[in-house]
């Protein structure tokens, strides 16, 4: 079966301080640092509206090692999977008459920008190795992975004095500018302050997080990669933010976290049919949220599970922001004994799944996906981890 083994962050720094090695010398790096995805439970396109999230950290994270060296140069390289042939860039640090830019290869704009957007000076040279085990593309915030790491490299090497929640932003902003993606706040602030053995749930207007239990080692939490990602991806995510702003704008809101349906049935007359579903799914996917968190607190499986659905529907019907093959995947789980519940986790149009259940029933979970799923999986068996640190060598 399709099952991803996860690596170890250890054979991650390893095969990193290798290739640092074979392509900087034999010095060797003199800092490693790592930064996890995410899966998000549930509380999905809530964090651009003030709303509540669910995520976790995962095991599964991005690595930088690297060494300063004289000098204001700057050589990094990739060994993760990339979307372009081009894997080292070199390029000098940016001064206040010349800043970085963003441009190709695409995977080095998240580095650049979070260079660009790094406050503690003087930066020095250096040199970096980034290897990631999080896919790309799947929706588990490989990017925000990467800048969090990188963040945290840039702090070895040159500390400065933001706190966590500033650094998360940080990293967003990079994003924002450097890879044009105007995404919230989960990914990255999941990334930076994540839990072994718990979810956050995340305040994001008041940026606040709180903890919540969840190591029952009679559950699972199943990943399942679709392995598709449609185009539509980036465009799509966008239009869904400015038709979230617009609700909230026709309602007389700040933000759609201070809408209720109520407000928005009262208005209906007045806004078209689609910004109506937008905003009815961010309405109800905010209050699902702290209804899903009450039950984890609980170890109300099943009543975490329903909303888990319930989320889905929402995303695929209200939100369009699922695809035949999420909606495949959450069908074919939920036909499973000991199933709690399966939703389609991040921006959406592709990626991953995220499923609930029974430690018992992963086997015939994976085996019925295998049969009913007419594409080529690849499942993580998960558990909430850390979020960025520094790692020995
Ligand atoms: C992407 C974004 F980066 C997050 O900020 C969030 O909006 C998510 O999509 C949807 O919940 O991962």
């Amino acid at each position: 079966m399709a099952n991803y083994p996860i690596p170890t962050v250890e054979q991650l720094v390893d095969k990193a301080r290798r290739v640092h090695v074979e392509t900087f010398g034999e010095k060797g790096p003199t800092i490693a640092v790592c930064a996890p995805g995410r899966v998000n439970l549930i509380g999905e396109h809530t964090d651009y509206n003030e709303g509540l999230v669910l995520p976790m950290a995962l095991p599964l994270v991005t690595v930088v090692v690297g060494s300063q060296i004289s000098g204001k140069n700057v050589s990094v390289l990739t060994v993760s999977e990339v979307l372009e042939e081009s894997k080292r860039v070199d390029f000098d640090l940016p001064t206040s008459t010349a800043p970085l830019l963003p441009g190709k290869p695409s995977w080095a704009n998240y580095v650049k920008g979070v260079i660009q957007n790094y406050r503690a000076h003087p930066l020095p040279g250096f040199q970096a190795v980034i290897i990631s085990s999080v896919p790309l593309g799947g929706g588990l915030s490989s990017s925000a992975s990467l800048e969090v790491a990188f963040y945290t490299f840039l702090q070895q090497l040159c500390p400065d004095d933001l706190d966590d929640v500033a650094k998360a932003m940080s990293c967003q902003k990079a994003e924002h500018t450097f890879a044009g993606v105007p995404c919230g706040i989960m990914d990255q602030y999941v990334s930076v302050l994540g839990r072994e053995a718990h979810a956050l749930l995340i305040d994001c207007r008041s940026l606040e997080a709180t903890p919540v239990p969840l190591a029952d080692p009679s559950l699972v939490i199943l990943i399942t990669n679709s392995n598709v990602r449609h185009s539509l991806t980036g465009s799509e995510y966008s239009t869904r933010r400015q038709q979230c702003e617009e609700a909230a704008t026709l309602l007389g809101k700040n933000s759609l976290r201070d809408a209720t349906l109520e407000d928005l049935e009262a208005a209906r007359g007045g806004i078209n049919d689609v910004t109506y579903r937008r905003a009815c799914h961010v309405i109800e996917e905010i209050k699902r949220t702290a209804q899903a968190t009450v039950a984890l607190r609980q170890e109300d499986y099943k009543q975490f599970g329903k909303l888990m659905v319930e989320s889905h529907n929402s995303l695929r019907d209200q939100y369009e922001v699922s695809c035949k093959e999420l909606d495949d995947l959450v069908n074919a789980v939920m036909e499973v004994t000991g199933v709690y519940g399966s939703r389609m986790t991040g921006g959406g149009f592709g990626g991953c799944t995220v499923t609930l259940l029974q430690a018992d029933a992963v086997n015939q979970a994976k085996q019925h996906i295998m049969e009913r799923y007419n594409g080529h999986p690849t499942f993580y068996i998960t558990t909430p981890s850390k979020g960025a640190r520094v790692l020995s060598l």
